[in-house]
Order: C-alpha cells, then sequence, then structure tokens
C-alpha cells in the first residue's frame, strides 16, 4: 500500500526575499527610477559619502536615503541636511536591511516623488551580503584604515557588488596603500568598478556619481 503523506515545504527565507527584491528592482525599472544599495564596513565612510553625494546632486534630482542602523537616527539627520529626503531604519539587532524593510518604507511614500534612492545598509561586510534589496546596483564601501586584508577576507560581498569604492585615499601614503586594495578588488571581480575615494576632501565623487551612470545635465 502507498501511503501518501503531506509535508509542508517552508519557501526559505532567503528565497522569499529574493522575489520581492525583484519585485521592487521591476518596480523602480518600470518607473524609470534609480536605486543604489551602500553597504560597507562601519566608519568606513558611507553616510559621509552619501553626504558628498546628495549636495552635488540634490539640486539636480529628487532624492530619497533609506538609512539601517542598530540604533539612532543620527545618519538619516546627517543626510537630510543635505537636502535630500531620509528615513531611518532601526534593526534592532538586526545586522543587515532586505527587501521586506525596504518595501515598508516604499509603501509609506509616494516613489514617484523621488528620481534617486538610496540605501545605507547595516554597517558589516557579511550579512548585507546575502540580502537582495532590489537595488539596480550594489556599491561596496571600505576604507584604507581598515587594513590590508579587508577586501581579501570578505570576497563575498565583493562578487554582489557592481562598484567597489575605497575610501579615505587622503591618508593613502600615510601608513596605508590604498592600491593593494584596488588589486585585490579587481581579483575578486575583474568587471566591477572600483574608484578611490575621500569624502573628507571630496575626490572621487564626481567619478562615484558617473560611475552610478548618472549625469547631471
Ligand atoms: N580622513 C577621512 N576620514 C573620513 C572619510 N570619510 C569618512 N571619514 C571619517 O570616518 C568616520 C566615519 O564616517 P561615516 O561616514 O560615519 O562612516 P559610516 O559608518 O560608514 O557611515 C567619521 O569620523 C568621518 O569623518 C575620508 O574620506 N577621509
Ligand atoms: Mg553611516
Amino acid at each position: 500500500m502507498t501511503q501518501e503523506k503531506k509535508i509542508s515545504v517552508k519557501k526559505p527565507a532567503y528565497l522569499q526575499n529574493d522575489i520581492l527584491a525583484d519585485e521592487i528592482r521591476e518596480m523602480m525599472k518600470s518607473k524609470n527610477k534609480l536605486f543604489f544599495n551602500i553597504m560597507g564596513s562601519i566608519g568606513a565612510g558611507k553616510t559621509f559619502l552619501l553626504e558628498r553625494i546628495a549636495e552635488k546632486l540634490s539640486p539636480y534630482f529628487r532624492i530619497f536615503v533609506i538609512n539601517g542602523d542598530i540604533a539612532t537616527t543620527i545618519d538619516a539627520d546627517r543626510i537630510a541636511k543635505k537636502g535630500v529626503d531620509t528615513v531611518q531604519i532601526n534593526t534592532g539587532g538586526g545586522c543587515h536591511l532586505n527587501a521586506k524593510l525596504i518595501k515598508n518604507e516604499l509603501d509609506k511614500i509616494n516613489v514617484d516623488d523621488y528620481d534617486i534612492f538610496f540605501t545605507e545598509n547595516v554597517g558589516n561586510l557579511i550579512c548585507p551580503a546575502a540580502w537582495d534589496v532590489g537595488a539596480q546596483k550594489n556599491i561596496v564601501v571600505v576604507s584604507i584604515t581598515e587594513g590590508e586584508y579587508v577586501i581579501k577576507k570578505h570576497p563575498i560581498i565583493f562578487k554582489g557588488a557592481q562598484i567597489a569604492v575605497i575610501n579615505k585615499c587622503d591618508l593613502d601614503g600615510l601608513g596605508f596603500d590604498s592600491q593593494v586594495l584596488v588589486e585585490d578588488a579587481k581579483k575578486i571581480k575583474s568587471n566591477m568598478d572600483v574608484l578611490c575615494t575621500s569624502a573628507k576632501q571630496i575626490t572621487g565623487i564626481d567619478e562615484l556619481i558617473a560611475s552610478l551612470g548618472i549625469k547631471i545635465q
């Protein structure tokens, strides 16, 4: 006798996240919006770079930034001072943003009110790599003060990125070497854009904006 046994197969959380992320990507594309996910270590300069990007782009584009942190609204408050709209997600203990968190925030606004969307993901080089947020491009920021092995030790997040940013290049030569990091990033993914920036001295920001595919008319 053949016995029939029903088992319920739960969709893995990753799979559900990927489906929703694809929906967000499609929605943004159909509305002709740009959406970028900025990831990177704590203190790499993600917020400072976003402030610089906002300074350059806010006169020309309507921008919405979704910040992710365990606690506080410090980053969203900083970026909001640069003439863009922001919202801060506090993940409690969560080490990454995900598509559901992004969708919740997009549902609270009128997406048509904006041209360009950014997330600043929770600061680390591990968890955000596994969670697609529906962006068209992933950007990973590391700074040259994080040591010469920082990229070698975190290949997964770079494999999933279209742009690698080596920040704090104003400190290049002062005991830090940007070139090692540039070469490591290229070794992991040869077709990735790799840029050296200084949010402090405002260098490499125009190149980063160009790499995002944004043209100021
Ligand atoms: N020297 C230097 N310091 C920077 C640069 N970018 C950020 N910082 C500093 O690094 C610290 C962390 O920057 P922040 O933008 O908050 O990093 P986040 O955690 O990645 O968002 C702050 O004290 C910044 O002033 C840079 O290009 N050069
Ligand atoms: Mg930050």
